[in-house]
């Protein structure tokens, strides 16, 4: 019976060791190993023998059966590490490397300064309005008394898609469609947006960049009324301790016309590159709404009254982070963008 015995055990490993696929060891494990499997078989004529045999033979059959388990679990575990070798190397996509952690997205150093704008004006009880940037000829320039030939037109020259269509040079366009809109309201609101002008590229020039306009109709508006708003609004981008000077300028749709400078917040007034040694930097240009763009808009002039004004948005960015050129901006620079 050992012979049997034996026999059994080397066709059983002979069999174990041919399989290629798991699956084919549970049918194995239930020809052998399981309550009606040879081995089982076997055990059950161990009552046929010598009472000195049976313990032999008994003994014997024990091992073959743990001998076979333990055989069992090892080819079990060599087949799924062969498998799962075989599919790396067949596979492109290698599953036991770990992911790719992903990057957390960021908003854009200038659509933060954009909402920071934002949100101090909105504070100050400013609405946003939305403007288009492809605009008509009569909208950037003539209802902004910039009529057809006149010299203004020089200080923004833009894109033209046709004869009467451009992408708007500023955002000023937007106060007309503002008045037309709200008439006969009172208007406080802000016009942030993208702007495009045919510019000489410099470190401080962009040929696309946001602006935020800044209107206001009402009764009795006056000089003074936007002179406090640019200082609250330095104040609460830069700090209470700034400065704001105005300069007398010219814009085509104000009257009278100013510059808004502020005292320069990189050399507190000593002097540097960046102010160019004025310790002045400009912050945007403003005025009164010029009694024709009232009337363009649809408002009586001898009625209503209001200021307008137009900031830019990297250049504040620029002071604000100590940015030497405004080309870093859209330069597709990783490095420099999230560093904000
Ligand atoms: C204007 O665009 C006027 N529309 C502003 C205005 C509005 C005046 C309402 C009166 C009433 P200006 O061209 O100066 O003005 O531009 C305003 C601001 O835009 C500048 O102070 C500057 O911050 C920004 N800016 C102008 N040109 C560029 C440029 N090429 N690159 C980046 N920023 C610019």
């Amino acid at each position: 019976m050992l012979d049997q015995l034996n026999t059994l055990k080397e066709k059983a490993l002979r069999e174990l060791n041919a399989f290629t696929e798991v699956m084919q060891l549970a049918e194995w494990h239930k020809q052998y190993l399981s309550k009606k499997g040879e081995l089982t078989q076997f055990l059950k004529q161990l009552g046929q023998l010598s009472a000195e045999e049976r313990p032999i033979v008994g003994q014997a059959a024990n091992e073959v059966k743990q001998s076979l388990k333990e055989f069992f679990d090892a080819r079990q575990q060599s087949l799924q590490e062969e498998k799962l070798n075989q599919a790396l190397a067949d596979d492109e996509i290698d599953v036991s490397l770990p992911g790719r952690l992903y990057q957390r997205g960021r908003l854009h150093i200038s659509t933060q300064m954009l909402r920071k704008i934002n949100e101090i004006f909105s504070q100050m009880g400013f609405q946003i309005y939305d403007a288009p940037e492809v605009e008509s000829d009569e909208y950037n320039f003539q209802l902004l008394n910039i009529p057809a030939y006149h010299p203004a037109r020089d200080m923004w020259d833009t894109f033209w898609i046709n004869d009467q269509v451009v992408l708007r040079t500023h955002t000023s366009p937007g106060q007309i469609r503002a008045m037309k809109e709200y008439h006969p309201n009172p208007i406080r609101v802000i016009l942030p947006g993208k702007v495009y002008r045919y510019e000489q590229i410099t470190p401080r020039s962009e040929h696309q960049f946001y602006q935020v306009e800044g209107l206001t109709v009402g009764h009795n508006i006056k000089m003074t009324d936007l002179i406090g708003v640019m200082t609250e609004f330095a104040h609460k981008l830069y700090g209470p301790a700034r400065k704001i000077r105005i300069r007398g300028s010219y814009f085509p749709f104000t009257e009278p016309s100013i510059e808004i400078d502020m005292d320069c917040i990189l050399c507190s007034g000593k002097g540097c590159r960046v102010c160019k040694y004025t310790n002045w930097l400009e912050v945007g240009g403003a005025g009164m709404v010029h009694p024709v763009v009232l009337r363009n808009g649809g408002y009586d002039p001898k009625e209503w009254s209001g200021f307008a004004f137009g900031l830019g948005v990297e250049r504040p960015a620029m002071l604000k982070h100590g940015i030497n050129d405004i080309r870093s901006f859209y330069g597709n620079d990783l490095d420099f963008i999230q560093q904000f």
